[in-house]
């Protein structure tokens, strides 16, 4: 038998497992090497931490490592159902409120590694996390793609720390109700996506895809597919990112102005970003939400167990 330590949390709704103790080791090097030493070597054990019968569709994963700059609160990877992330702000946030639990931090600003670059966490005596995240731009305006079925449909291909294709007002309400047919939806589109190869930077995938709609009480509310299509239950911070470098961009939104961002369950993220270098075409955002503590314990890993590395998807 062997064990992992983790603790899971949800950040407004969407789950966040970090592995604190008992996972793979991945070398000294760069974090994106580290991903890829994970991607080759232990995909098994990716699968084993978030697939069902241990987890399921929706849990992000996030693997601490020592970080490579030592004034760092640690490092980390996310991984879902399928792969690897290069970021999550949702996650970022249940990290800091992990390392809080753990008595690893204390309120105050952290910063963390992440494989797309170093991000900061301000931790608030209420629990309450903003991150700063990785700069972020929009990369292609108003881009149209032929989806089966469904017609032609237009977006915006951005970066936020993954790479989304953002789309306005989709022909059905953002409801709960209705989370089946915009997943049937949003994966037709990003299927489409591929099929006609529109990409992000240097050919990148564009793995998420993000509805957006107005909403009464918010900004916006969004519903966002994730690569594994199981869709985020948060308003997402790297989609909410993804979404203010577009505002920025278009001129919709100004430096430190406020941006609500609901996501399909009604929970709440709040936005707002500073330009790189005195443009907009290039911002840092920020995102706040709380995450809450949902568990802790170990993960069994019993060499009998026909399941012990997890349903694969
Ligand atoms: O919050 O950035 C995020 C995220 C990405 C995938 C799921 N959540």
């Amino acid at each position: 038998m062997t064990f992992v330590e983790f603790v899971d949390s949800h950040t407004a709704g969407e789950p966040t497992r970090v592995v604190v103790a008992g996972g793979p080791w991945l070398g000294e090097g760069a974090l994106p090497e580290r991903l890829q030493r994970l991607v080759r070597e232990h995909d098994a054990f990716r699968s084993a931490v978030v697939n069902e019968p241990r987890g399921s569709d929706v849990l992000v994963g996030a693997l601490l490592t020592e970080p490579e700059n030592r004034g760092c609160a640690t490092g980390v990877i996310f991984f879902n159902n399928v792969g690897c992330l290069g970021m999550c702000g949702h996650g970022t946030i249940g990290v800091v409120a992990t390392l809080a639990h753990l008595g690893r931090i204390q309120p105050g600003q952290h910063r963390i590694e992440t494989p797309v670059g170093t991000v900061s966490a301000l931790l608030r005596e209420n629990g309450e996390v903003t991150i700063e995240n990785v700069v972020s731009y929009r990369y292609r305006r108003d881009v149209e793609v032929q989806v089966p079925g469904v017609g032609p449909v237009r977006g915006d291909v951005a970066w936020g720390g993954n790479w989304f294709f953002l789309v306005e007002s989709p022909p059905m309400e953002l409801t709960r109700a209705n989370c089946d047919r915009l997943t049937e939806y949003a994966w037709e589109l990003r299927c489409a996506l591929n099929r006609h190869r529109i990409t992000g930077a240097g050919g990148a995938e564009i793995d998420h895809v993000e509805l957006s709609a107005p909403a009464p009480d918010a900004d916006s509310r969004n519903f966002v597919l994730c690569p594994g299509r199981a869709y985020d239950r948060s308003p997402c911070g790297t989609g909410t990112s993804a979404k203010l470098a577009c505002l920025a961009a278009e001129g919709k939104l100004l430096p430190g102005q406020v941006w609500r961002q609901k996501g399909i369950l009604g929970t709440l993220f709040e936005g707002s970003y500073r330009m790189e270098n005195g443009s907009a075409d290039r911002i840092v955002p920020s995102i706040t939400g709380r995450a809450h503590i949902t568990a802790q314990g170990r993960l069994i890993f019993d060499p009998d167990d026909p399941f012990r590395d997890g349903i694969r998807v």
